[in-house]
């Protein structure tokens, strides 16, 4: 067994920031993600509403009209893999869990919804809380910390503690910085240097760069360009900070592009063991 897992992405949105609108239909949906577990995908966060900077909400209705059909398809098509619903409502998460998803990946770290930390502590579910500074809509906006690293990681425990006590048993939760949820360029890779101090909080963590913001800015530096490269062009910064977040602590590692990366980890995990058997 590999050191790590991959979370697959399965956004079933019109208006994600990497792949809006590509797998809206349930059937498109669907495909994608049992090609995402074929390539090694061990978790499929199946996501109905979208998190970029600047996103409206979507109401519990309408992520439910997108999701379910896609977590009820999965549990039949992919058995093998365990579902996660990346959600903040409880309402959401209930259908969501009925449906099969052993797993809710919640960006508000329990703080969205009243109802969401009983739910997971009554149904038997594993968590996923992550940092975010601010809300989707305006995070982006002149995110500041004193430490950013101490910030998350006092915040992570914070959470940690209110889900424990809410009846959560620690083993079934995980925790995640929240790679570019109100953080500039110099707040991401100060997380990822100094990820082992969010590793030493003892829960397995989870981390997100896929396609994200800043890997478009350092890639197109990389190549002497001003505009940030397309989310689609931003594979070999996920594959380098995939890595580098793994060296450092990560155990899951969320992506878009599951076997590029899986095949990336291997190698370093083989690299780091000197197990080439
Ligand atoms: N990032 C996104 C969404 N959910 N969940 C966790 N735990 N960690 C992350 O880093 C994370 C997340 C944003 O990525 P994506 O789902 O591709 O985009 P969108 O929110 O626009 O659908």
């Amino acid at each position: 067994m590999p050191p790590y897992r991959l979370m697959g992405i399965v956004n079933v949105t019109p208006d994600s920031f990497s792949d809006g609108g590509r797998f809206l239909a349930p059937d498109a949906a669907l495909a994608h993600a049992r090609e995402l577990a074929a390539e090694g995908a061990e978790i499929l966060d199946v996501g109905g509403e979208s998190t970029r900077p600047g996103a409206e909400p979507v109401s519990p209705a309408e992520e439910l009209r997108r999701v379910l059909p896609v977590l009820e398809g999965l549990a039949e098509a992919a058995p093998g893999a365990q579902l996660s619903i990346d959600t903040t409502k409880a309402q959401v998460a209930r259908a969501a869990i009925a449906a099969g998803a052993q797993l809710v990946n919640d960006v508000s770290a329990l703080r969205g919804d009243p109802g969401m930390a009983e739910l997971i502590a009554d149904s038997g579910v594993e968590c996923c809380l992550m940092h975010m500074l601010g809300e989707p809509r305006t995070m982006q906006r002149d995110p500041r910390y004193e430490d950013v690293v101490d910030e998350v990681r006092a915040f992570l425990e914070e959470r940690l503690e209110f889900a424990v006590a809410a009846g959560i048993p620690e083993q079934r939760i995980m925790l995640d910085p929240g790679i570019g949820f109100g953080k500039t360029l110099a707040h991401n890779l100060e997380l990822l240097r100094r990820l082992p101090e969010l590793a030493g909080l003892g829960r397995p963590l989870v981390v997100g760069t896929s396609r994200k913001g800043f890997l478009g800015v350092l890639g197109a530096r990389a190549h002497g360009h001003e505009q940030p490269l397309e989310p689609t062009r931003r594979l070999p910064g996920t594959i380098a900070t995939s890595v580098l977040a793994f060296e450092r602590g990560a155990s899951v590692l969320r992506v878009h592009d599951v076997a590029p990366v899986a095949e990336a980890l291997a190698v370093a995990a083989a690299t780091l063991s000197g197990d080439g058997r």
